[in-house]
C-alpha cells in the first residue's frame, strides 16, 4: 500500500500515536537491528530513530532478538517471527 512499519521521531510523536492504540497489546514498529546487532535503525534508512526501551532493554534474549515492538509505549526487542499486531505509516 506504499508505506512502511511505522518509527519515530520524539516522545511527542510516540505518545500522539500510543495514545490511539490498545493498552497491554504489542505492536510492531518500523526499528531493527538486523544489519548490526546493536545498531537500531528504521525501515526507511534512518540510523537515529527515536528510541525509549524498557528498563533490561534491548536484551537480544536468546541471541535473536532483532525486531522491536512498542507496548504500552515502551520499546522492546522480540522475535521478529513473532505475532504481533503493528504500525505503519506512509512516507519518511
Ligand atoms: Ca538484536
Amino acid at each position: 500500500m506504499g508505506g512502511h512499519l511505522a518509527a519515530f521521531q520524539s516522545r511527542r510523536e510516540l505518545d500522539a500515536v500510543s495514545s490511539k492504540l490498545y493498552r497491554n497489546t504489542p505492536y510492531w514498529i518500523g526499528i531493527s537491528d538486523r544489519e548490526n546487532e546493536g545498531y537500531f535503525v528504521t525501515a526507511s534508512g534512518n540510523r537515529f530513530p527515536y528510541l525509549t526501551f524498557n528498563e533490561g532493554e534491548p536484551n537480544n534474549s536468546g541471541g535473536n532478538e532483532d525486531c522491536v515492538d512498542i507496548y504500552n509505549g515502551i520499546m522492546h526487542d522480540a522475535q521478529c517471527e513473532s505475532l504481533r499486531s503493528y504500525i505503519c505509516q506512509l512516507g519518511n
